[in-house]
């Protein structure tokens, strides 16, 4: 994941600060530096903090003992009762201090110049269009027009980067398995996606990772658009020992859902994964069983299951099915074969909702939950 891009972002960042720094403008500021002192004056004044910290727990008691007997006399009408004036604040810890630092400044054209290229790179590994005008906006009011520290510009690019990933990924989270908890009664996940986006693989993957919890769940096979998924997933609850619920290839999903949530509502089976059809995305009929699918079962849960690897293709079909459905949630699948990971980066910040799940392989086990940090450092780190 992420080797393209990584690698591509490194060199044009770097190649932005070399211009920043070679064509900025220049000029030597005298400004005021706010620093912690050094670390050795900071223990010192730790460890005093400690001692202090027993004595006041002992003056509180005392303090308290006081202000009861206080109390007893101002009822008992022995003593007149006085407000105190607050303390004046303390002095801040950080202490001040003036340097000189020639430090650079870049105008709007030239941080265009400079900015095409990162978005060649951003291109070239699938982010999308919007992704890449939000950070080259973020960056934009980092860097144009203000005095920065020459020696800190690689630094400083580094950072605001980070700071619009950060924001790209801050979309609201989900968490699966505290919505299943919270639900009283049957909870209903349907997945949704084009064909061959790793759908039923990955429903498999979830009900793996509920039989691990103990959570009972069955399945629902709705993709009867083909006699061979119905079979595919039937293998996998076979291997897992799940029940599949199934009609006939070609009859309606929107009722073989509906059976499978009776199903677990007669058992007491707490979760159902419903697997789809999926033609294209664009596919009028296919809209309209998936609106069929929600009208009909009411979901608590519309997953989006979309091929890391397509990259853009993933993020149109994300934004199309959330137009049609209005999904939920997101997995990206097969990124353990994607090595541009630009997907990964705009499927969340263009639908605006949170990717949960990233697919990494075949195996039941090859499904991870999706952490932003860990995705910004692997592609800044
Ligand atoms: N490498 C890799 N392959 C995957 C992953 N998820 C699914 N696949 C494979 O992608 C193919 C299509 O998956 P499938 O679940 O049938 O897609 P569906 O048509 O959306 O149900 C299968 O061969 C899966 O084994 C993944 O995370 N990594
Ligand atoms: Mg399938």
């Amino acid at each position: 994941m992420f080797g393209g891009l990584k690698d591509k972002l490194k060199n044009a960042l770097g190649k932005f600060s070399k211009k920043v720094e070679e064509e900025g403008i220049e000029r030597e500021v005298e400004v005021e530096v706010t620093e912690e002192p050094k670390k050795k004056k900071v223990k010192v004044k730790k460890e005093k903090k400690k001692e202090t910290k027993e004595k006041k727990v002992e003056k509180k008691v005392e303090e308290e003992f006081v202000e009861e007997k206080k109390k007893e006399l101002i009822e008992e009408e022995i003593l007149e009762e006085t407000v105190e004036e607050p303390k004046e604040k303390k002095e801040g810890f950080f202490q001040k201090f003036k340097k000189s630092v020639t430090t650079k400044k870049i105008n709007g054209n030239q941080f265009d110049e400079f900015f095409y290229e990162l978005e060649l790179a951003m291109l070239e590994n699938n982010v999308a269009v919007e992704v890449i005008e939000k950070i080259k906006e973020s960056l934009k009011m980092d860097l144009v027009d203000v005095a920065i520290d020459k020696k800190e510009i690689d630094k400083i690019v580094g950072k605001s980067l980070k700071k619009s990933l950060e924001e790209i990924f801050d979309v609201e989270k989900i968490d699966l398995f505290k919505k299943i908890e919270e639900k009283d009664g049957v909870f209903l996940v349907v997945f949704v996606g084009v064909n061959g986006s790793g759908k039923t693989t990955t429903i498999a993957k979830i009900a793996s990772m509920l039989k691990e919890k103990k959570i009972s769940c069955v399945l629902a096979a709705a993709d009867t658009f083909r006699a061979a998924a119905i079979h595919q997933l039937g293998e996998h609850g076979e291997k897992l020992g799940i029940k599949v619920i199934k009609h006939d290839y070609g009859s309606d999903p929107a009722a073989v859902i509906f059976d499978a949530v009776k199903h677990a509502k007669a058992k007491g089976i707490k979760v159902v994964l419903a697997d789809t059809a999926g033609r294209q995305q664009s596919n009028v009929n296919l809209v309209e069983e998936m609106k069929k699918i929600t009208r009909v079962n009411n979901p608590d849960l519309k997953i989006f299951v979309g091929e890391s690897i397509t990259g853009n293709d993933a993020t149109t079909q994300a934004r199309s099915f959330n137009e049609a459905i209005g999904i939920d949630a997101i997995i990206l699948t097969k990124t353990d074969v994607d090595d541009k990971g630009g997907a990964i980066v705009s499927v969340g910040f263009v639908t605006g909702k949170p990717i949960i799940y990233l697919g990494c392989g075949q195996s039941y086990l090859d499904l991870k939950e999706f952490d932003p940090k860990e995705v910004i450092d692997k592609l800044l780190g």
